[in-house]
Parts: structure tokens; C-alpha cells; sequence
């Protein structure tokens, strides 16, 4: 799997987030143009639809993922993964335990786990999770959230305490993707550098090729 480039697709974003021109934007649109720029895996994430909301948004995005290699994965929600048909979950220190989820998914699908710390990720790899997402990289006012910055300092010693992959999330944008790229991360994941860009498609690539360099 190709982790350098991850659109976690906040469903939120635009409620939470005042981005001039932004309100009512087509999320679906805003993945596809995104995908179209060189995103590697799309994460959904919606912590305010009800059930039955984030399943439709599911299986929408899922329709519009078909073909294109882009893995689909569902944030928190192992019921809504489930029944989307979606690549894998993403899952948090607070939410459903990683033996668990295994055991529920099977050892076909994917599970990322969000760390904070270097021991963190030790604990998920051995669990067996697929890949670590790590974070907060930088100040970031998408989440409201109480952990420390880790900083590109944070997510080197993520990467150096474990094999699989590491993502580096949180206020990362095309302008300090560079310095995530320098950490020996395998990838990015962000919300507002693309979300909130006036032209998601070419925000992506922007984030692809400084990442890169
Ligand atoms: N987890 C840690 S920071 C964060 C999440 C979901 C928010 C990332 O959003 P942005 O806009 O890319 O800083
Ligand atoms: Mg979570």
C-alpha cells in the first residue's frame, strides 16, 4: 500500500472550519479532484452523521474509488467499514481495542492506529496494526485535541521505534511537507491542505511533490 499521500476526508470540516467559499462543497467532488492530484489512500472520517449518513457516505465514496487503487478507510467506525466494504479502519488510542478490531476484520484488511509517542507505536506494531498514523506533526486546529505537538522530531522516533509504515498527521501543508519527508516518513495525511485549498486537485499534487523532495 502506498501511504505518501493520505486525504483523511473530514465530513465536518466544512461545519467546523471557516473556509471562505468553501461552505457546502461537495466532499465526494472535492475526493475525486484529490485523487486526480495523486492521493494514495482516502480516509473518511465523520464524527457528527448518524449512522445512517456516514454509511451513504460510504458506500458513495467507495462507488467513486472503484478503479482507481485508491484504498478506502473508515475512521473509528468498525460497524460502518464493515458495511461499506471498505479497506480497513482507522483507529485511536480511545477507540475500539486493536486486538479486537483485528479479530472482527480479519488479517486480509488494513488497521492504522493513531500514536502520540514512540511507545505508543511499539504497542500497535506488536498488536499488529498495518501502519501508525503519527501526531499531531504540528500545531493543527482542524482537531480539537489535547496531545502534545510531537513535532518532525516526534515523528523520527516514531519511524525509528517501528517497521511498518508511518503516517505524519496534523497542520502538515505544502509548505513543511519537506521537512515530514526528511523524518523518513512514509507518508502524509492531511485535512485542511486540501479540503480547505481552492483547488483540491492541485493542492494534492503540490503536497506529493514537496513531500518528495
Ligand atoms: N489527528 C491528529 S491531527 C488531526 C487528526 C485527525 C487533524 C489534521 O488536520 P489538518 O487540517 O491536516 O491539520
Ligand atoms: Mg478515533
Amino acid at each position: 500500500m502506498d501511504y505518501s499521500l493520505c486525504l483523511v476526508a473530514d465530513a465536518d470540516f466544512f461545519k467546523k472550519i471557516a473556509v471562505q467559499g468553501a461552505a457546502g462543497r461537495d466532499l465526494l467532488g472535492l475526493i475525486q479532484a484529490a485523487v486526480r492530484g495523486g492521493v494514495t489512500v482516502v480516509q473518511l472520517r465523520a464524527k457528527a452523521l448518524c449512522f445512517r449518513e456516514f454509511l451513504d457516505l460510504g458506500l458513495r465514496t467507495a462507488d467513486r474509488l472503484a478503479g482507481t487503487g485508491v484504498p478506502l478507510i473508515i475512521n473509528d467506525r468498525m460497524d460502518i467499514a464493515l458495511a461499506c466494504g471498505a479497506d480497513g479502519v482507522h483507529l485511536g488510542q480511545e477507540d475500539m481495542p486493536l486486538a479486537m478490531a483485528r479479530k472482527i476484520l480479519g488479517g486480509d484488511r488494513t488497521i492504522g492506529i493513531s500514536v502520540n509517542s514512540a511507545e505508543e507505536a511499539r504497542a500497535a506494531e506488536a498488536g499488529g496494526a498495518d501502519y501508525i498514523g503519527a501526531g499531531p506533526a504540528f500545531a493543527t486546529s482542524t482537531k480539537e485535541t489535547a496531545l502534545p505537538v510531537i513535532g518532525p522530531e516526534g515523528v523520527r522516533s516514531v519511524k525509528r521505534a517501528v517497521r511498518i509504515p508511518v503516517v505524519a498527521i496534523g497542520g502538515i501543508s505544502a509548505t513543511n511537507a519537506a521537512e515530514i519527508g526528511r523524518t523518513g516518513a512514509d507518508g502524509i495525511a492531511v485535512i485542511s491542505a486540501i479540503l480547505g485549498a481552492p483547488d483540491a486537485r492541485r493542492a494534492a499534487e503540490e503536497l506529493k511533490r514537496a513531500f518528495q523532495r
